[in-house]
């Protein structure tokens, strides 16, 4: 059974103070707490097996290269990928969003298209421009609605023969918009496109089946599911990573060596040059092994009670506006307060011990779309309650009474 209150003692954190107040917590969308079963995790590799993995015939080695490798397969498994090394290790999804738009440097040549939507955060966007100027390849976008859904019938008119990589967020950092990804891969893979998927923000909410969506390429982050910074893994077809050449040259990525020629390891060492973040990879296996004893499908349950319960509370305030109204979305609420600068009202909640972010959440276009400067974003995580709603709306209250 889901027990907020007795999953709440798991988060040592929830229990420190800010400003004089307890700690409510609602900036999830830009990193999550960390449970303690994952410090446990990360307090027993660097007090009892740190070494680096892959290279030393000693047992510590040994001991770190099994249990780095062992979360390289529960990432499998939770995700459903039919190979081990489809899954690379990275260092979130900016790291692997890169590694791809690297990689496609070397497969586009101009004429071709590479489409994003409206919705993307700015490291789904510049690595296609930088990547578009390299290549001389041409940026298409998926245009949004009022709602803050992307609008696929304007998709399907962008796709062409010409198109080689859509790429799409899987949730909507900014709104928290579940995009319709099915529909967009099977369109792609109409017209021979490849598509990455950035589950940056899904991950902590849904479990993603690569298998079953057919993606191509699918990224995400471990802080944005009770893991630590600093870690990431893309998933990608074998036929696909096959293809791509490497992004980073360098130690542990290489068959052999020598001044005349380099041969290059197989998957999924290719990509992943450097000694890694061992500890980091084994804490993101623990991360997804706590969340998965909670069970996604209560995760998602509680969570939309959550949403819908502050939705309904903040709508009461008078001049209080909602942006991202789709009815597939994920707990994220951002929102504006007539007249008021979100600046302003961040600084004030905070005072109440209320984290939550404000600004264009790394999402300009999104921004420039509503034509408003940012907004407040209240994101929510399974071990947040209904007091916590209860507090943000009469923080927001206050915050109001306060600046009008
Ligand atoms: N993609 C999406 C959809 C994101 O929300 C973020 C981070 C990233 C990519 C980048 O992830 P990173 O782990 O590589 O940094 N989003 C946010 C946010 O909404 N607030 O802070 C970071």
């Amino acid at each position: 059974m889901f027990n907020v209150e007795h999953i709440r003692k798991d988060f040592p954190i929830l229990n420190r103070q800010v400003n004089g107040k307890p700690l409510v917590y609602l900036d999830n969308a830009a990193t999550s707490q960390t449970p303690q079963q994952v410090i446990d995790v990360i307090v027993d590799y660097y007090s009892n097996y740190n070494a680096n993995i892959h290279r030393g015939v000693h047992s510590l080695s040994q001991e770190a290269t099994d249990a780095y490798e062992q979360a390289r397969l529960k990432i499998q498994k939770h995700v459903n990928a039919k190979f081990s090394h489809e899954i690379i290790f990275t260092s979130g999804t900016t790291h692997g969003i890169n590694l791809i738009a690297n990689g496609f440097a070397s497969l586009l040549e101009q004429g071709d298209e590479i489409i994003v939507s409206a919705l993307e955060h700015h490291s789904n966007i510049v690595p296609w421009q930088m990547l578009c100027e390299r290549t001389g390849a041409e940026l298409k976008v998926i245009p949004m609605n009022l709602e803050g859904e992307l609008i696929m019938s304007e998709y399907d008119k962008l796709l062409t023969p010409n198109t080689k990589l859509v790429f799409v967020n899987h949730i909507s950092n900014a709104l928290g918009t579940i995009n319709p990804i099915e529909y967009i891969i099977e369109q792609a893979h109409q017209v021979g496109a490849a598509v990455l998927v950035d589950g940056a923000q899904a991950c902590p909410h849904i479990k993603p089946d690569v298998q079953a969506l057919d993606v191509d390429f699918y990224v995400t982050s471990a802080h944005k599911m009770c893991g630590p910074t600093g870690q990431g893994m893309l998933y990608g077809k074998e036929a696909w990573l096959n293809k791509l050449p490497p992004y980073q040259g360098g130690g542990e990525m290489i068959a052999e060596v020598s001044f005349e020629k380099t041969t290059y390891a197989d998957l999924p060492h290719k990509f992943e040059a450097g000694t890694p973040n061992i500890c980091g990879g084994i804490a993101f296996g623990a991360a997804i092994d706590y969340m998965n004893a909670i069970g996604f499908d209560a995760i998602e349950t509680y969570e939309h009670q959550l949403l819908a319960y502050a939705t309904i509370k903040l709508s009461e305030i008078e001049g209080l506006k909602i942006y991202g109204t789709s009815k597939h979305k994920t707990s994220v609420i951002s929102f504006n307060l007539e007249g008021i600068h979100p600046y302003d009202i961040g600084t004030i909640l905070d005072k109440l011990g209320i984290a939550v972010r404000t600004g264009h959440h790394c999402a300009q276009p999104i921004m420039n779309f509503f034509n408003i400067p940012g907004t407040v974003r209240a994101s929510f995580a399974f071990y947040n309650s209904k007091a916590e709603v209860d507090a943000l709306v009469a923080g927001v209250k206050k915050a109001k009474m306060m600046l009008s």
